[in-house]
């Protein structure tokens, strides 16, 4: 059977398969009768356990290996031309050494085994700003969750032709030793190369790796911006619908905003929230001098644990149906999936999610803290109508966010584009279990692109910084944080739906509708203009006012984390960014 005739995609797949020498080749068309056939495989194998089917139609858990639960930084490596394109806080090594040190891993890893050939597009079929790819890979896991994560089979190789291009992803489970892990960037050939892994981030290639750190070398080259945020839009009470787009670093609540139910005072004035995407935009300047998102995505790879009916109903429908849990407790007595916060139950018989007999009172864990559902978005309750426009969504403000227990305010705006640029600059976030490592351990993540940024991260802001002359009609900049402390350690903000309360003021503020008061960082609110209705018991006049305070001495050592960072950057820094780090510090005298 031949799918294409696409001479660079069937010398490529030959080339893989003498490399990996696989028993059998496999084009994924797209049929349902293929797909089935495969769960049906990976069923009989045990790499996927059938949930229940009146409760949970068509979803599947699986675990991966103990080793292999989160992206690996450390081994994720940025192969272009010289060291100073990928920039200091990428990992890097000369491409053609890279490609020495990796042959011999993929040598007969396949053997045995079948290869499974995925086209993929990563934006709407056929829609100018579409690009495609095609993944080949050894594991029927990645086969199906790319099916819910991007739009994959025939028609994608139509779309790309008998001479289009395709950024190339090859990955190979292999040992799954953590020794031989690489996930690996070729930006200059567009090509990605992940071994010895098989979880999310490392492995569904159409995600972090492409439409992330090698999007945004295109971006650089072309003119747009590949970025780690949600996009969504509020609908008003007056009827009218407008959009925003925000990065928060991994598992810092992108997915949660993303689907945020107004409060119900909000719901009952008709506000409304509707999701275009959880986790990446590309954005581009549109016709009309504003700046367009558009999610490039086709379903969800999100955070289980704390999800629920009240935290993000939208989310837990979403996976209700054609959906895969990963690493999450499975419950024997109904064959369905569990984490902690789901609701307050645990399961009395069930495995944990490294497959073991638990029982929730000893204490420990059911579900992996970065344990995981792949939903279709479809399923999505708030979708929004524009999500498969091609042109995307007008963006209206531009909000960055972190995980800080002190320093950064609830929410803030920048008084310009290139102070705004400098606000994405200097985040900071606290580590989480997305990414394997530490947890809770405060690092600079400009944009939350750190992990995801495919060129020097100096370059990447001069990149921002030039939009200003693309775009004549820039969004407003803003910066929020729902993750400030007390003195116990407890949130102070109640965050998830009243995060809305915040939303409204930055759409206001974008639009010019209200004043705000300017201090050290940027603009605040004005006393009364965050609405407290509703929650005044919990959130005083005089709790948001300590929410919104800067203190002067938290931000010299925040200003001098962040001198220190741009350091590594050498003279490459551009001198907007380094002129509002001076204003910053003598504000802060
Ligand atoms: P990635 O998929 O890794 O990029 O993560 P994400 O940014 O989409 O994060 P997600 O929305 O899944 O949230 C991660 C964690 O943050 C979850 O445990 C949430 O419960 C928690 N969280 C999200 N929003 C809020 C909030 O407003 N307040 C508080 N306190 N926690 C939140
Ligand atoms: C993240 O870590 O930001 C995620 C999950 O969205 S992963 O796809 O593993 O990168
Ligand atoms: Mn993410």
């Amino acid at each position: 059977m031949t799918l294409t005739n696409n001479k660079k995609l069937l010398a490529w797949v030959d080339e893989v398969a003498k490399l990996t020498t696989p028993k059998n080749i496999i084009w994924i068309d797209g049929s349902e009768e293929l797909y089935e056939k495969l769960r049906r495989e990976a069923v009989e194998s045990g790499e996927m356990i059938r949930l229940n089917e009146e409760k949970y139609p068509n979803c599947y858990l699986h675990r991966s290996a103990l080793n292999d639960v989160a992206r690996v930084e450390g081994r994720t490596f940025i192969c272009s031309p010289t060291k100073e394109e990928a920039g200091p806080t990428n990992n890097w090594m000369d491409p053609e050494e890279m490609k020495a040190l990796l042959r011999p891993l993929y040598e007969g890893s396949m053997a045995g085994k079948d290869m499974y050939v995925i086209p993929y597009s990563m934006g709407v079929v056929g829609s100018p700003f579409a690009k495609y790819g095609v993944e080949i890979t050894d594991s029927i896991y990645v086969v199906l969750s790319m099916n819910i994560m991007t739009r994959v089979g025939k028609e994608v190789l139509d779309a790309i032709g008998e001479e289009g291009d395709f950024v190339k992803g090859l990955h190979a489970k292999s040992e799954l030793s953590e020794e031989g892990r690489y996930i690996v960037h070729f930006p200059h050939e567009n090509t990605i190369m992940s071994i010895n892994s098989g979880y999310g981030g490392n492995v569904l290639l159409g995600k972090k790796c492409f439409a992330l750190r090698i999007a945004s070398c295109l971006g650089r080259d072309e003119g747009w911006m590949a970025e780690h945020m949600l996009i969504l839009g509020v609908t008003n009470p007056e009827g009218e619908t407008k959009y925003l787009a925000a990065a928060f670093p991994s598992a810092c609540g992108k997915t949660n905003l993303a689907m945020l139910v107004p409060p119900e005072g909000y719901r009952e004035k008709g506000w409304k929230v509707w999701c275009v995407g959880d986790d990446i935009a590309w954005l581009r300047p549109g016709p009309d001098g504003r700046l367009y998102a558009q999610n490039p995505e086709y379903g969800f790879f999100g955070v289980a644990p704390g999800t629920n009916m009240k935290s993000n109903p939208n989310a837990l429908l979403s996976s209700r149906k054609d959906s895969i849990f990963t690493n999450v407790v499975h419950d024997l007595e109904n064959n369905t999936p569990w984490w902690e916060g789901l609701d307050k139950n645990p399961p009395a018989n069930a495995l944990n999610w490294k497959g073991e007999k638990w029982d929730a009172s000893a204490g420990e864990k059911g579900a992996h803290p970065n344990s995981r559902f792949t939903a279709p978005a479809a399923n999505c309750p708030c979708l929004s109508d524009k999500y498969e426009d091609p042109q995307g969504v007008p963006i209206s403000a531009i909000v960055f966010g972190g995980r800080r227990a002190k320093t950064a305010p609830l929410v803030y705006q920048s008084r310009s584009w290139s102070h705004g640029v400098f606000v994405g600059s200097i985040m900071g976030s606290e580590t989480t279990a997305a990414a394997a490592g530490a947890v809770g351990v405060l690092r600079r993540d400009p944009m939350a692109m750190l992990p995801f940024c495919g060129y020097n991260m100096a370059d990447y802001w001069q990149h921002w910084l030039d939009m200003e002359d693309k775009v004549p009609n820039l969004p407003k900049i803003f910066n929020v944080n729902w993750f400030r402390t007390d003195d116990e350690g407890k949130f102070i903000w109640p965050g998830f739906g009243d995060n809305m309360r915040v939303l409204r003021w930055i759409f206001d503020r974008a639009e010019d509708k209200i004043d705000a008061r300017e201090n050290q960082i940027g603009y605040v609110p004005l006393p009364g203009d965050i609405d407290l209705e509703g929650i005044e018991d919990e959130v005083t006049p005089e709790i948001l006012e300590g929410l919104l305070a800067v203190d002067k001495e938290l931000w010299r050592q925040e200003a001098e984390g962040i001198r220190q960072f741009y350091a590594k950057f050498g003279d490459k820094v551009p001198e907007k960014l380094t002129e509002e780090l001076k204003r910053l510090e003598e504000e802060m005298k």
